[in-house]
């Protein structure tokens, strides 16, 4: 009989494991004889233990890592962890123990899961989020942006909790109450910090053409929440005032890219946090309760495409630019603040939603387009809609006008009384990336009585966030912090306050691939070993993680 052969994989593995170990196999430096792989998966969030999609993450990356090295590349392949956020504090919350505990406990259990696979890391670059070392560079990067004038604070709506006085993250919210107190929601305006990617949005859109080998609809997704949308900004003129004057100047702003129908308008209608609206709400209690609703409402446009619209009617009017004829002005739920101007003239024969509009509330609706040589049924509208084809009729001088010959001639008659011009709209929006979250990178600033925000030495980074907090749920842990909060103002020696917002957690997972490839300890966020590594060869991640980050990098 012969010996049965048995794998072992505990023994086996073991000893392989102690090899690659004591030889450091993997570790990895730079080296200009050699081509080089840079392998990045994607870095886990410390949830607890490694789930199935881990392992099947890090298997694909270590079969391609092991492969290029057999054919001689010198392969970088990191691990680390994106270690700030939220679950920890909710963690935190429910066990009463430090989000700083559990997450390091986690790591190492996670790590030792991963130790176990065999993978063929580099864990001499080892690193994690939640670390000083690593946010040091988050905090020196933002007061680099501070000064160039592209990082910015300036005031953002959050979800407010008026049980637990403090803002919640959209994912607390469901069905418009407070995950923990089941209170209803308030949308209110603080103080936050953005980076203005707006600045880049061109460059974002044209150089979505030089990405290779992202299918199709990946980019079509990329630029259209971009979103750049040409069109005509102009005013409708008024005279409503309060006792500070004219609102907005007597002028009703709005953003159309449809002007060639600017002789269909029939009535305008506002957000409900617009000036206007606010302004009638003061003498008609059913408008304010309206507003209040909205206020509770979604603000993401998918869901305000699909839903009931609905609205009232303000009872002010102004006076629209190329008729002089009065125009009502209502309160619309499915106009949104934060685009444009949060104001639109409302063509209910032209535009889906205010069809649906006009024809609840009875609002007039007037044919300023010639579908083609159809007649105007229902069947033709639809098949027509959105396109640019047709010519102007019931326009006055503006009939027998195609859409570009329309918008041209209309644009110039409002520059010409300068109550307008074409604009570019962008849907991108500027990166809020404050969180009023104790879990996450401290934000480098310091209120002081006297200066307001001064922005924190560079010689004194990095803000250390304490780590032994115990959120309960109650707004932010560090606001209850005399030892964190307590500072010297740096400009004139004065006692001042630290900021305690922190960041959103994608800053810290967009730049930890570049850190992955520095100098291990590097006093530098980057140095010349990320030259040599970067860019990534193969990033594998899902492309989940990458939809999650175009989402909110609003
Ligand atoms: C009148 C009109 C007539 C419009 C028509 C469209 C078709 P995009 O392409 O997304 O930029 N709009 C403008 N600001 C808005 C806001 N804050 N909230 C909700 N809707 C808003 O869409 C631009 C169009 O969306 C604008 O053109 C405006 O409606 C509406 F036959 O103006 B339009
Ligand atoms: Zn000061």
């Amino acid at each position: 009989m012969q010996d049965k052969q048995q794998y072992k994989p505990a023994d086996i593995e073991r000893a392989a494991q102690q090899h690659w170990d004591a030889t450091q196999a993997f570790r990895v430096q730079a080296d200009a004889s050699k081509p080089k792989y840079y392998c990045l998966s994607m870095f886990p969030y410390p949830s607890g233990k490694l789930h199935m999609g881990h392992v099947r993450n890090y298997t694909i990356g270590d079969v391609l890592s092991r492969f290029h090295k057999m054919k001689g590349y010198n392969v970088l392949q990191p691990m680390g962890w994106d270690a700030f956020g939220l679950p920890a504090e909710n963690a935190a919350i429910k066990n009463k123990v430090p989000p700083a505990k559990w997450t390091y406990d986690n790591i190492a259990y996670m790590k030792q899961q991963l130790k176990s696979l065999g993978f063929a890391i580099d864990w001499s670059r080892e690193l994690a989020t939640c670390t000083p070392e690593y946010y040091k560079w988050n905090q020196w990067l933002f007061l680099r942006m501070l000064e160039k004038g592209i990082a910015e604070r300036k005031t953002q709506v959050v979800n407010w909790d008026p049980v637990d006085q403090t803002v919640l993250a959209n994912e607390q919210v469901i069905d418009g109450r407070g995950w923990r107190t089941g209170a209803l929601v308030e949308k209110r305006e603080i103080p936050g910090y953005y980076l203005k990617i707006t600045d880049y949005a061109d460059e974002l859109l044209s150089d979505l053409d030089e990405l290779t080998g992202w299918p199709e609809r990946v980019k079509l997704m990329q630029a259209n929440w971009i979103g750049k949308s040409t069109g005509v900004r102009f005013a409708f003129k008024h005279d409503i005032a309060d006792d500070a004057g004219p609102i907005n100047d007597g002028k009703l702003w709005v953003f159309t890219t449809r002007a060639d129908t600017i002789m269909g308008v029939t009535f305008c209608a506002v957000a409900a946090e617009h000036p206007l609206a606010l302004h009638a709400a003061k003498g008609n209690p059913e408008l304010a309760a309206f507003i209040e609703k909205c206020k509770h409402g979604s603000v993401m446009e998918a869901d305000m495409a699909t839903m009931e619209k609905e609205g009232l009617p303000t009872g002010l009017f102004v006076t629209h630019p190329l008729t002089g004829k009065q125009v009502e002005v209502w309160v619309g739920n499915y106009v949104l603040m934060s685009y444009g101007d949060g104001a639109v003239m409302g063509v209910p024969a032209h535009d889906e939603r205010d069809f649906a509009f006009a024809k609840k509330y009875g609002i007039a609706i007037k044919q300023v387009v010639a579908l083609g040589d159809k007649p105007y049924s229902l069947d033709a509208w639809q098949e027509w809609y959105g396109s640019k084809d047709g010519t102007c009729i019931n326009s006055g001088k503006y009939d027998g006008l195609g859409y570009e010959a329309a918008v041209d001639a209309i644009a110039a008659d409002l520059a010409a009384q300068g109550v307008g011009e074409k604009k570019v709209q962008w849907r991108l929006r500027d990166w809020g990336i404050s969180r009023q979250r104790y879990w996450g990178c401290p934000i480098p600033i310091i209120h002081c009585d006297s200066c307001g925000s001064v922005p924190v030495p560079d010689d004194q980074l990095p803000v250390v966030l304490p780590e032994d907090c115990v959120p309960d749920g109650s707004g932010n842990p560090l606001n209850k912090r005399d030892d964190f909060l307590a500072c010297t103002c740096p400009s004139c020696g004065k006692p001042a306050r630290r900021e305690t917002d922190t960041m959103d957690t994608f800053v810290d997972s967009s730049w930890y691939y570049a850190r992955y490839a520095t100098t291990f300890g590097a006093d530098k966020m980057v140095d010349d070993e990320t030259n040599y590594w970067m860019t990534v060869d193969q990033y594998i991640g899902g492309i989940e993680h990458a939809i999650l980050h175009l989402l909110y990098s609003r």
